[in-house]
């Protein structure tokens, strides 16, 4: 099963770039940049990464990108991430990315796409991986930061698929964000947004009805509601579920309880992805490995769960039916 695992095709529609740092490039950029780690070795800072919940990850999320600086970290960063993900037989990547985070640390726009742009180049050259963009808010900062974020990131727009909606989700509510996801329809670009990971079903709905989402980042909490569930069922709504994420942030306790077979129990258009790789124990192809393990899924299970993200990837109808 494992060979068949590794040699699988498989598409990823949910990575946030920041979070695909390994500690051994933390360290060295750290070291490059004259930047000072709250760790005196790789392996406390992978000692470090147990969470309580999604909160006490960001922290040390946001801690850990303080390392990227220069353009060629950025590149840096995707590239390695890029090609230990290829290494896998991951084929396709739609990867998050965070400005304000950077922003705020006094990195700018240009700084972050330029890197990013160039890994994503020279994947999609020298790697069989084609990677979507998506450029993401936070969810715990003013939305007007956002809109300007998303005005100042003009040169860019060509380059972006969508846009989406991360971190600190509780008392952030999708409605907080109608005016920025408006501009960015209006700007032709998708639209994507964590709900229903810490927050209640309800996010999920106001995504959907208030945000024009195109998918839901995790949604495992729509079980909560009948109602809740028979949208996502009607509209066949991708949900990019992340299992070791989940369980890693303790959303679930452990991975042979995780929602996964129920939802896929309700019909429900369930894809797999690793979410922040470096820190929470592994990349997809992990992923995939522990979902064979908890729950005993044959070949077939694994072949449509990648046939769902194919159809949901953020790049040419030419390379969907190529992957297909
Ligand atoms: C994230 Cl797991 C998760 N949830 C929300 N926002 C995020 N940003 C990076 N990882
Ligand atoms: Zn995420």
């Amino acid at each position: 099963m494992q060979d068949f695992l590794r040699s699988l095709p498989k598409v990823e529609l949910h990575l946030h770039i920041e979070g695909s740092l390994e500690p051994e490039l933390m360290f060295e950029l750290a070291e490059r940049n004259g930047i000072e780690l709250p760790y005196l070795s790789v392996d406390e800072a992978k000692a470090a990464y147990q969470f309580k919940d999604l909160q006490g990850f960001l922290n040390l999320y946001y801690q850990g990108m303080s390392v990227l600086c220069f353009e060629q970290d950025f590149y840096d960063l995707a590239m390695d991430y890029f090609k230990r993900a290829s290494s896998e037989g991951v084929v396709h990547i739609d990867m998050h990315f965070d400005p304000q985070a950077h922003l705020q640390r006094g990195v700018s726009l240009n700084v972050v796409m330029s890197g990013l742009l160039r890994a994503k180049q020279e994947a999609e050259q020298s790697l069989d991986l084609s990677v979507g963009m998506i450029m993401a808010f936070l969810r715990d900062r003013p939305a007007e930061e956002a809109l300007q974020v998303l005005e100042q990131a003009a040169p860019y727009w060509d380059e972006l698929d969508a846009v989406g909606l991360d971190s600190a989700e509780r008392d952030h509510p999708p409605s907080k964000f109608v005016a920025v996801f408006e501009r960015a329809k209006e700007l032709g670009l998708a639209r994507v947004a964590h709900a229903g990971e810490e927050g209640p079903a309800s996010y999920i709905i106001e995504a959907l009805d208030l945000l024009d989402v195109c998918r839901i980042d995790h949604g495992i909490r729509c079980l909560e509601r009948d109602d809740v569930v028979e949208r996502l069922y009607q509209q066949q709504t991708v949900l990019t579920v992340c299992p070791l994420s989940n369980v890693s942030l303790k959303v679930v306790d452990e991975l042979t309880n995780h929602p996964l077979p129920a939802l896929l129990d309700k019909g429900l258009n369930v894809t797999i992805s690793s979410d922040d790789p470096a820190y929470f124990g592994g990349g997809l192809l992990a992923n995939h490995i522990a979902c064979a393990q908890a729950f005993g899924w044959d070949e077939e299970a694994f072949q449509a769960l990648n046939r769902n993200a194919v159809k949901e990837a953020f790049t040419s109808e030419s390379r969907r039916q190529e992957l297909l």
